[in-house]
């Protein structure tokens, strides 16, 4: 019988040579590595104000909050969980490095959430504090309000039970005793190990209910540097740079390639609360903004507004595209408006740390690209495609599951050795749950998702928990949700189908009512189909693929 020989595996890598990385530092003094430099330098720009914070004055307020943290009533020690609940802002940025000083990990939310997501996040992660504004701070569990195990602080108001970030925490440590001495620990009594989580954001991954993703020291710095540091740079941000911060901090986009990638460079980073089209063009014109970090629904905006022409944009020279695909025919409509900027794509999802692949044509020697083309695998970093019934490595121009694996992926998920076991194998690959192929010019296209993932305007919203919810009602026996493609300024809406319980007149309205209750507004049910059975394999698996194929004919029709 013929031998059949273990084929060799078909590794792609970047164009950019590897790079010497050091990735052992506290992330707070890697991001501010060049603070000497870039002291008097701008670093975080409020939107709304137009107040400016240098970069000695940020790392200094960071270093005030640390010593507050480890005091009492906080008390935090290395290992302990802050969640950051607020929409964009300087103290979002504060508390982040100052948990980051104190060997805290910060797992962030959408203050938009409701009381049940924000309970479930808290209850998971084992936060403690809770970093949060007026909006949001009502929603938080009972506990928190009455001297439970919870300590608020708010960064908007005053208010009784919960501590003021400026006012009591800020104003707890005297300017003199601010520096002293934690220069060259995390945690502030020598213990750090780069292995400590610093980030937990929260992801479904390629299956179930959102978890919480364990992103170290280590492997954040490492994404940091693949995209932003070495002589020729991946994406060539400089300290002359103008940074766009209108994506929510609390995704891992944000976080990481604008906030920890802006302050690695020393660029200035202008904080938008949120985004909002026309606030938005009249800060790029303001500040002079020369790099915007956008998603496709943002680029659409742009595209189609009557407005692009009623504003100088002309200082942008960078735009970035990610957390969604976006078309060719997006990409030649938005060029039209900003013809002297270089469009591109960043591809990323949270537990690859985040990003995998970087367009090349953002390096400081650029690289032509193709449009639609989502990037090149970033350096320091090995990229597979694999048939995903046969786990074999494919070759160029063959479509698969994208797989990537290097330092910079996540450690795993909190307390979920199983859905750690699942994502990432033994040989240390992270298997994304993404279609796509490498072409003749390492660039990678994706053409298709094989995970239950759904994505409003760039968000997640898992199917299984929307499944879990929809079954709870007593007029449902079973549900399933899967994602329909829509307009390219939303992307994808939530659909499900439901089968009613026997004798139940539900109405398609009250199941999107009840659904609505529950769920931030980006997971709201908005279209819902009655059918006899959810059609599921032997094993209990629901059958998407034949849901998504009903849409699609039923769209067609
Ligand atoms: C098609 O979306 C993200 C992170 C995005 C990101 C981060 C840093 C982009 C650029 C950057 O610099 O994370 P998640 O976890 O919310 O969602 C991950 C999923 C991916 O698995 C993929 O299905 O979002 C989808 N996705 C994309 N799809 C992300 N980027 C792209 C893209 N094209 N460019």
């Amino acid at each position: 019988a013929a031998v059949e020989e273990a084929s060799p595996e078909i590794i792609f890598r970047s164009k950019l040579p590897d790079i010497a990385i050091t990735n052992t530092l506290p992330l707070h003094r890697y991001c501010f590595e060049r603070l000497p430099e870039v002291a008097d330098r701008p670093c975080l720009i409020d939107g709304a104000t137009g107040t400016v914070r240098t970069y000695a004055e940020v790392d200094r307020l960071t270093r005030r909050l640390a010593a507050a943290l480890r005091r009492e009533p906080l008390g935090l020690r290395r290992g302990a969980v802050v969640m950051n609940l607020m929409l964009n802002s300087a103290e979002f940025v504060l508390s982040f490095f100052a948990a980051s000083r104190v060997g805290a990990a910060v797992t962030t939310a959408n203050p938009m959430s409701t009381p049940h997501e924000i309970a479930n996040q808290i209850a998971a992660s084992g936060a403690t504090v809770v970093f949060t504004e007026s909006m949001a701070v009502d929603k938080l569990p009972a506990s928190a309000k009455d001297g439970g195990a919870l300590t608020v602080v708010l960064i908007d108001a005053r208010r009784d039970g919960c501590l003021h970030f400026w006012d009591d925490v800020m104003a707890s440590v005297p300017d003199e005793e601010v520096a002293a001495g934690d220069e060259d620990s995390a945690s502030g009594d020598g213990e750090f190990d780069p292995d400590d989580v610093v980030a937990l954001p929260y992801s479904s991954g390629t299956t179930g209910l959102p978890k919480g993703v364990m992103l170290t020291h280590r492997s954040l710095s490492t994404s940091v540097a693949q995209q932003v540091d070495g002589d020729n740079p991946n994406i060539g941000f400089h300290s002359g740079d103008v940074i766009l911060c209108s994506l929510p901090m609390f995704h891992i986009y944000s976080l990481n390639t604008i906030m920890m990638c802006g302050l690695r460079v020393g660029a200035a980073i202008v904080v938008m609360r949120r985004f909002a089209l026309t606030a938005m063009m009249k800060l790029v014109e303001r500040h002079r903004i020369t790099i915007a970090p956008l998603v496709p629904p943002i680029v659409v905006d742009v595209a189609k507004s009557g407005e692009a022409a009623a504003h100088d944009l002309s200082s942008v020279r960078m735009v970035l595209s990610g957390a969604a695909p976006m078309g060719k025919d997006i990409e030649d409509a938005f060029m039209a408006k900003l013809p002297g900027a270089v469009l591109g794509q960043g591809y990323g999802m949270t537990e690859a740390g985040p990003v995998l692949s970087m367009c090349l044509a953002f390096a400081k020697e650029p690289f032509k690209v193709k449009s639609g083309a989502c990037g090149t695998v970033v350096r320091n970093a090995e990229l597979k495609i694999i048939d995903p019934n046969t786990g074999k490595s494919l070759g160029r121009n063959q479509p698969g599951e994208i797989c990537i694996r290097g330092q910079q992926i996540m450690k795993g998920y909190l307390n979920n050795p199983e859905a750690t076991k699942n994502t990432i194998d033994a040989d240390g690959w992270l298997h994304t749950g993404d279609v796509g192929f490498v072409d003749d010019d390492d660039e990678i296209f994706i053409v298709d998702r094989l995970k239950e993932i759904i994505k409003y305007r760039g968000f997640q919203v898992a199917p299984a928990e929307l499944e879990a919810l929809l079954i709870t009602h007593p007029s449902i026996a079973d549900a399933a949700v899967v994602g329909k493609q829509v307009e390219p300024e939303i992307g994808e809406i939530p659909v499900a189908f439901v089968a009613k319980a026997q004798g139940s007149e539900l109405s398609d309205d009250d199941v999107k009512q009840f659904v609505a209750k529950e769920v931030i507004y980006y997971k709201k049910v908005r279209e819902v189909i009655f059918i006899d059975k959810i059609p599921k394999a032997p094993s209990g698996k629901i059958l998407r693929k034949e849901l998504r194929k009903q849409l699609q004919e039923q769209q067609q029709a």
